[in-house]
């Protein structure tokens, strides 16, 4: 029934509700068409403001780094001098102030580099660096949620293909890790055990939304995918967040990311577009054992690479809609190469 009816599926970490019309695909398309993206082709571009050497917008000029680079967003999004302020008037108007801070890491000097392309060795630093990174502003008193987030590809709103990705820090728990983090705490007190612990193990057994998988890591098209191609990438160790990984997980997470992105990419034979980014244990408050570390990957393609799933219409008004199975995504993934087709 589930892989030829239109139906519901429900996302337990977000208590929310997807529309899977099977099948839908096969209308005829007349809208927009984008551009394929093509891949970057210089390791170094002197017009580029992540590349070693150059000048960023802000007049600062970046070092000649050689493995990963964090500078402070020079256009950052929050501030940590936000003067603090709030009104709440009826329970209608309400407002608060917002302090945090923002940066950028650069994954490799090499401009024509992505996560797919990159040897092992130099994923494992950017690994690492995510991993300081959360130490590091998580260590800040009024820091609560330390957002590592990627836009890959100018369809995502991506300035720039130097491969580099973004960290919020902020003083508050934004809406999404915040559902989550509610779901995971409700479902283990109501039962015990660890939600995302229990769904991987009823995964493992399936088989059938399983994109690939190491020693420490798997990758699947989660039960009630939103995005066309959308994947959940899960710790088989429960783990709140990336400084509770052990070395060798670390590395399989290095791993699995490029294993995935490879994939993502060899799918249209195109530099994948996506915004993927980790959802890790939040600061303050009580303690949260329930947590469990997991990356998310919302790619928007769905049937070609010049063709985009748009969140719009019943999907602004009603809920997410999605037009392929989370089955038959998994099934196209899990049957490509994992040799890049650029390097083939
Ligand atoms: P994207 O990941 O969406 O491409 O954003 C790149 C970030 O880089 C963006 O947040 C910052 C922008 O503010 N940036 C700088 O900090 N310095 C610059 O010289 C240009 C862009
Ligand atoms: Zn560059």
């Amino acid at each position: 029934m589930l892989s030829e009816h239109p139906h519901r599926r429900y996302n337990p970490l977000t208590r929310e509700w997807v529309l899977v019309s099977p099948h839908r695909t096969e209308r005829p398309w007349q809208g927009q068409v984008e551009r394929p993206p093509a891949p970057a082709l210089v390791s170094y571009d002197p017009g580029c403001y992540m590349c070693p050497g150059n000048l960023r917008a802000s007049g600062v000029r970046n070092p000649n780094y050689t493995s990963t680079f964090v500078f402070e967003n020079d256009f950052p999004a929050l501030r940590m001098d936000a003067p603090e302020a709030r009104i709440e008037e009826a329970g209608l108007l309400m407002a608060a102030s917002e302090r945090g801070t923002c940066r950028v890491l650069c994954f490799s000097p090499d401009h024509a580099l992505t996560l797919a392309r990159m040897a092992l060795p130099g994923i494992e630093e950017v690994v690492r660096a995510w991993t300081e990174q959360y130490v590091e502003l998580g260590a800040l008193s009024e820091i609560r949620s330390v957002q590592i987030f990627e836009n890959r590809g100018a369809m995502m709103g991506c300035s720039n293909p130097h491969p580099h990705c973004q960290i919020w820090a902020s003083q508050s728990i934004p809406n999404e890790l915040g559902k989550e983090e509610v779901s995971q705490r409700a479902y283990s007190g109501g039962r015990g055990g660890c939600l995302l612990c229990d769904y991987l193990a009823l995964e493992s057994r399936a088989g059938e939304r399983l994109v690939c998988e190491n020693d420490h890591f798997a990758a699947l098209v989660p039960f009630w995918a939103v995005w066309p191609f959308e994947t959940l990438i899960l710790p088989k160790r429960h783990a709140g967040a990336l400084d509770e990984l052990r070395e060798a997980e670390r590395a399989a997470l290095a791993e699995i990311l490029k294993r995935l992105t490879t994939r993502y990419d060899n799918l249209f034979e195109t530099p994948f577009p996506y915004s993927m980014g980790f959802h890790q244990r939040p600061g303050g408050g009580p303690p949260r054992p329930h947590f469990h570390l997991h990356g998310h990957f919302y790619p928007p393609l769905l049937r070609s690479a010049t063709v985009r799933k748009f969140m719009v219409g019943f999907e602004m008004l009603g809920s997410p809609q999605r037009d392929i199975t989370p089955e038959a995504a998994a099934a196209r993934l899990r049957a490509l190469s994992e040799t890049h087709y650029l390097e083939r």
